[in-house]
């Protein structure tokens, strides 16, 4: 039997998560966005390049959470994206009563799911959807690091000339501007980062600013476009996500997960390295940290803690 996706959200990236997941035929697919027609349109849209890209899926648009019954795969981008000059956190009140809506209505139909998280501030939002749903936690995770990482290993790419697939690195902590670059534990086609800056490959003030560059990799790409935000590269790596657990691929992936004690962090979700299967978070995958690295992730930590705080102080149920 074909896997079902479903989409909370059909605006940019939903509408790209709906396009990819189709693309590589990875399940069938249901829109669902309370603008209905959106979900709709796109639904039909997309279907009608089935003859000329070869898929044999179904795809369709809702505003109805019965249409979504028994989704194997849930991927929740409902929400207001950022605007320019608007921070993630700025978002916190509007994403967080949208976010309740969509808990109640995947808890009663899909309890079963495994639901991916997008939707900004994003290690907030998915610590709460996965309150609101009372889902079991290694079955609820936030997409961020895999995008963040993308970014710093693609402008790394650009400056070192090499191809961006061959590089291997990751972002710790909270998505946002705390988030960690790994510069210590990444790899461009086989040799050591560190290395490369210790050679003059690439200078060390060169990787500071691809740090930074990455930090703000986001608000770099709302200050083009002027309206919305990034939903490319997010649809991709949501889809990442997605083909590791329905595929059982076992792909270590840095997710918002939730911590029970592992880097020395609990009851808290934020951006860590973890293996994504069949039974969703499968691990959380530990890595020493040297002390710059651990002050760098302690302080993201904070900021996560901090944003958790003024959602409780929103929504005190949670
Ligand atoms: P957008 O194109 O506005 O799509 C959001 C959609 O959500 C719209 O079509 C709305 O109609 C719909 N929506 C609003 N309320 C509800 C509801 N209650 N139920 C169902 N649907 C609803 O935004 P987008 O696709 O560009 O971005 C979506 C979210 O992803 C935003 O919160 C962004 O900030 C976030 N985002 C996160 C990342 C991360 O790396 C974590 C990256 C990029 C964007």
């Amino acid at each position: 039997m074909k896997k079902k996706i479903t989409l909370i959200g059909a605006g940019q990236i939903g509408g790209t998560l709906a396009h990819l997941a189709a693309l590589k035929k990875i399940g069938d697919v249901v829109l669902f966005d309370v603008a209905k027609g959106l979900a709709t349109g796109k639904a039909l849209d997309i279907a009608q390049s089935a003859p000329i890209e070869n898929f044999d899926i179904k795809i369709s648009g809702t505003d109805n959470y019965n249409d979504t019954k028994n989704s194997d795969v849930i991927i929740i981008t409902a929400g207001v994206p950022r605007k320019p000059g608007m921070t993630r956190d700025d978002l916190l009140g509007i994403n967080l009563k949208i976010i309740k809506e969509v808990a109640e209505g995947i808890k009663k139909t899909s309890p079963e799911a495994f639901v991916i998280c997008i939707t900004n501030p994003l290690d907030v939002i998915v610590m709460a959807l996965q309150k609101y749903t009372g889902f079991s936690k290694n079955k609820v995770v936030g997409m961020a690091g895999i995008l963040d990482s993308s970014r710093f290993k693609y402008f790394l790419s650009l400056e070192l000339k090499v191809n961006p697939y061959k590089i291997k690195s990751f972002v710790l902590g909270g998505h946002g501007d705390t988030m960690v670059s790994m510069v210590n534990h990444t790899i461009v086609d086989g040799k050591n980062l560190s290395d490369l800056i210790k050679s003059g490959n690439i200078s060390q003030s060169k990787v500071e600013e691809i740090v930074e560059r990455t930090k703000n990799g986001g608000a770099e790409i709302v200050k083009h476009l002027q309206k919305g935000s990034a939903f490319y590269a997010p649809a991709s790596s949501g889809i990442e996500m997605a083909e590791s657990y329905l595929k059982d691929q076992k792909k270590e992936l840095p997710c918002a997960a939730y911590l029970q004690g592992e880097y020395g962090v609990k009851d808290l979700y934020v951006g860590v390295p973890v293996i994504i299967g069949k039974k969703g978070v499968e691990k959380v995958v530990q890595i020493n940290l040297d002390e710059n690295e651990k002050k760098l992730f302690q302080n993201s930590i904070k900021a996560v803690k901090e944003l958790f705080d003024a959602a409780k102080k929103i929504d005190p149920s949670l």
